[in-house]
């Protein structure tokens, strides 16, 4: 870590102020630490953002969305944000230490919890996240790695670097950004076409509970385009182990229609929601030895249960085939593509896109011209008309699919296809060709 403001005997001393410790994980832009607060002697969890890292990526919004958030959201089961400082190069967030480690970390060690177990953690979970929406945040991110569990076994939520404020909703009333983590992500994000805020953390509560009764994602499959059918279509196998009460409930919450999903007022009067359990301190021994499953799901269980699989955007890059993700992105917006456009990811900022595409409209003579278009989006329109179909014209949609990782579409918008090829392959691909990203291979090695 760079020498914030001083050193003393046992570390880091930051504005003379906190003792920066061992790390404890890694956040968006930075690191988590344990920091002492020497006035105080008490220990807090100090997020080191580096600002350089925030401006390069273009996310100097969502950090301060990030503060702005937490500020607002004062909870028994959220992570609370104390203090806010920073020096020339960094920002520092002084959270409550929560020291039990990450719930996600508790489900690989145990395979699954016990009913009772897991009741205790979604409770607290709703708890959170209907506070949330009380007050017009929304998380977007939710999964088990963003829920920490103190030492007498409380949930606490974390990391509101992707939740968005009511405010944000367009004329619609909906959300528009695609974010989160595939896996546990609401079919109608994936859609993108506008979802509600509320509903979607509800669909990934409800992937949460399954994965805590379960002990593996309820849409899982080696193929993510087969993966994001499934989370469409809310095809999965509830285990037959798993109480009728449960059983009723998960259906409720991974409904694949907003509309009818279940909302926090009704999911709070299920049986299993309110049943009550004999009062005992919660433990985190394993369930007890399953009954037999019921020979239908034997198998399927049984694979499952060995890999409790977390799709990031890793896999996602990963999975696709030959720089073209348009498989997962599937609808009437492939068409253009398939005209000669593409679809890439990359980890590079939308401005750093942006000035690619200008620098290709720059060279494709005839005086392109590049006007921004829609929430995240830019279109570069040539201005003179060359065969009958008119000028050609070519939009780009920029969008964010995990912290730090974009996804390009670049499609047709107008004009006449042959041009349309041709612009693409002499100029639009050599402008981006090293900015695509492929996780498997070393940077500067992709090409479109
Ligand atoms: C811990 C203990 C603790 C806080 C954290 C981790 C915080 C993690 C974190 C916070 C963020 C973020 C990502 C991760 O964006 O008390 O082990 O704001």
């Amino acid at each position: 870590m760079e020498a914030v403001e001083g050193e003393k005997k046992g570390g880091v001393v930051l504005q003379g102020r906190y003792e920066i410790g061992r790390v404890l994980g890694r956040g968006n832009f930075g690191r988590v630490h344990v920091a002492r607060d020497l006035r105080t002697g008490k220990s807090v969890a100090m997020k080191v953002v580096t600002k350089e890292k925030v401006v390069r990526a273009g996310m100097v919004e969502q950090i301060m969305r990030e503060i702005g958030v937490m500020k607002r959201v004062s909870h028994p089961n959220i992570v609370e944000l104390h203090e806010v400082m920073a020096t020339r190069t960094k920002i520092y967030l002084a959270l409550e230490l929560v020291r039990g480690g990450e719930l996600f970390g508790r489900i690989v060690r145990l395979g699954r919890v016990r009913e009772d177990v897991a009741r205790h953690y979604f409770r607290q979970l709703i708890s959170a996240v209907d506070f949330c929406h009380s007050r017009g945040v929304y998380h977007r991110d939710l999964k088990p790695e963003n829920l920490l569990l103190d030492e007498a076994g409380n949930l606490k939520v974390v990391d509101f670097g992707l939740s968005a404020l009511a405010d944000h909703a367009r004329a619609d009333g909906l959300l528009h950004t695609l974010c989160g983590t595939p896996g546990y992500t609401a079919p109608e994000v994936l859609r993108d076409k506008g979802y509600d805020g509320a509903k979607a953390d509800l669909w990934s509560c409800g992937v949460i509970l399954y994965v805590l009764l379960a002990g593996s994602l309820p849409f899982a499959d080696d193929n993510i385009v087969t993966m994001y059918r499934k989370v469409q279509r809310g095809d999965y196998r509830c285990p037959t182990w798993l109480s009728t009460d449960a059983r009723r409930l998960i259906p409720r919450l991974l409904d694949p229609n907003p509309s009818t999903r279940i909302t926090v007022p009704q999911l709070v009067e299920t049986p299993w929601f309110t049943k009550t359990s004999i009062s005992k301190p919660i433990s985190i021994e394993p369930p007890a030895a399953d009954p037999a499953p019921a020979p239908a799901c034997a198998a399927q269980e049984e694979g499952e249960k060995d890999e409790p699989e977390t799709l990031n955007a890793f896999h996602l890059i990963s999975l696709s085939e030959g720089f073209d993700l348009s498989p997962l992105f599937e609808g009437d917006s492939a068409n253009g593509r398939r005209e000669g456009g593409m679809l890439f990811a990359t980890r590079e900022p939308a401005s750093g896109v942006i000035s690619r595409l200008e620098a290709a409209a720059a060279r494709g003579g005839g005086g392109m011209r590049v006007t921004k278009s829609g929430a995240r989006g830019v279109r570069l329109e040539g201005s003179e008309s060359r065969g009958t179909k008119g000028r050609l014209a070519v939009a780009a949609d920029i969008f964010s699919v995990a912290p730090s990782v974009l996804v390009v579409d670049v499609k047709k918008d107008g004009g006449d296809t042959l041009e349309y090829r041709s612009f693409c392959s002499e100029q639009l691909r050599p402008a981006l060709q090293d900015i695509v990203w492929a996780a498997t291979d070393p940077p500067g090695t992709a090409a479109v």
